[in-house]
């Protein structure tokens, strides 16, 4: 009994270094993980992470834009904005879909979210103080997660990359509508063009803030990148982004609140000011100025939709017991 046991460690070992090997070539040809196929525990773990709060971001994302959908100054703009806060739980959907392919089911990642043991974006934790913020949100807020999900497409997990297509897809136009609403108050009175302005100033530099801390400390980057799940590291994707605001800027005649913001001729990019990263790990730390309010609204939620829940598994079970019967 002892010996098979110990036979058995010792297959079990031999096993997964062959096992291990076979996921390095796969990684090493650019190759994808499907959820069928042997994996390491801790890329397992990080996938998770990345993802849940991923799909987090997405539902938690819904607030601050719904916060005007009653306020939408015509009925074309409420339209418009209901539509895209429906696509942002249409992504939070398909992203918890995807991650629970890895062995977890939505019911642990929401009651995660809810222990606020599990991260969502920090961006969402700023105050949508004036419609124009719905437009600087597109903008910049969409802006930023396309040119650090786009690269994500290509990441080594199949089903994240999969979901994170039609993802993409919908950003690019979620930004053009943001885009086009700053065009339209920049295009107005005084009044409107300083409304802009004003929702630039105070969305720009949190925007910069969604990459990421700094490739020196981030410490999830290196050992993402060598797995293919991150392609580019936090400082690429975030001076990749202000070399696209900048043009996108001058044609809205909006200015970008950075006057350390400078072209460099020799590494062909941006240079840009000191980011707030004592703000940032305030809002990390849950002290932003709207965390406590994101995450009551969450809870509440979640339990006024606990009839509905409980409402459904009580019909699926129902289903199966006649299904049964009828058998
Ligand atoms: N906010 O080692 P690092 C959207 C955490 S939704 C909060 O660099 P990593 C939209 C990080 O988790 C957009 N936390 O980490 C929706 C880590 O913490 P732990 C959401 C952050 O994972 C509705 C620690 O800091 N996009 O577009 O290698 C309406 C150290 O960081 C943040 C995604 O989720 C942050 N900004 O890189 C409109 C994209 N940054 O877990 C729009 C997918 C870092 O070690 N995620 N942290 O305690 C990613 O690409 C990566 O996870 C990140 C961070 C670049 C965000």
């Amino acid at each position: 009994m002892a010996t098979a046991s110990a036979d058995s460690r010792a297959d079990s070992t031999a096993d997964s270094t062959a096992e291990q090997r076979q996921f390095d070539a796969l990684l090493k040809a650019d190759g994808r993980i499907e959820p069928r196929d042997w994996m390491p525990a801790n890329y397992r773990k990080t996938l998770i992470r990345q993802m849940g709060q991923h799909a987090h971001s997405e539902i938690i994302g819904m607030q601050p834009e719904a916060n005007w959908i009653t306020r939408a100054p015509s009925l074309k703009r409420k339209a418009i904005l209901m539509a895209k806060v429906q696509d942002e739980a249409g992504h939070g959907l398909y992203l918890y879909s995807a991650t629970e392919t890895l062995g977890i089911t939505r019911d642990e990642m929401m009651d995660q979210l809810i222990a606020g043991t599990a991260r969502y974006s920090s961006i969402f934790n700023y105050p949508t103080l004036s419609w124009a913020d719905m437009g600087a949100i597109g903008w910049l807020v969409d802006g930023a997660a396309i040119c650090n999900q786009v690269p994500l497409c290509r990441a080594s997990y199949a089903p994240y990359a999969r979901a994170m297509v039609r993802i993409c897809k919908e950003e690019s136009f979620h930004q053009r509508q943001g885009f086009e609403i700053l065009l339209e108050l920049m295009h107005g009175t005084d009044a409107q063009r300083k409304m802009a302005q004003d929702s630039v100033n105070r969305w720009y530099w949190p925007s910069l803030m969604m990459f990421g801390p700094p490739d020196g400390d981030s410490p999830n980057s290196a050992q993402s990148m060598a797995w293919n799940i991150k392609r580019f590291s936090n400082d690429e994707l975030r001076e990749r982004f202000v070399g696209m605001l900048v043009p996108q800027a001058e044609v809205l005649g909006i200015t970008l609140p950075d006057p350390d913001l400078r072209w460099n001729e020799e590494r062909g990019a941006w240079d840009i000011g000191e980011i707030d990263w004592a703000e940032f790990h305030e809002v990390l730390a849950g002290r932003g100025p709207c965390n406590a309010q994101r995450m009551q609204r969450r809870r509440d939620a979640h339990e006024d939709g606990r009839w509905v829940r409980e409402a459904a598994a009580e019909y699926a079970r129902k289903q199966a017991e006649s299904a049964e019967v009828a058998a």
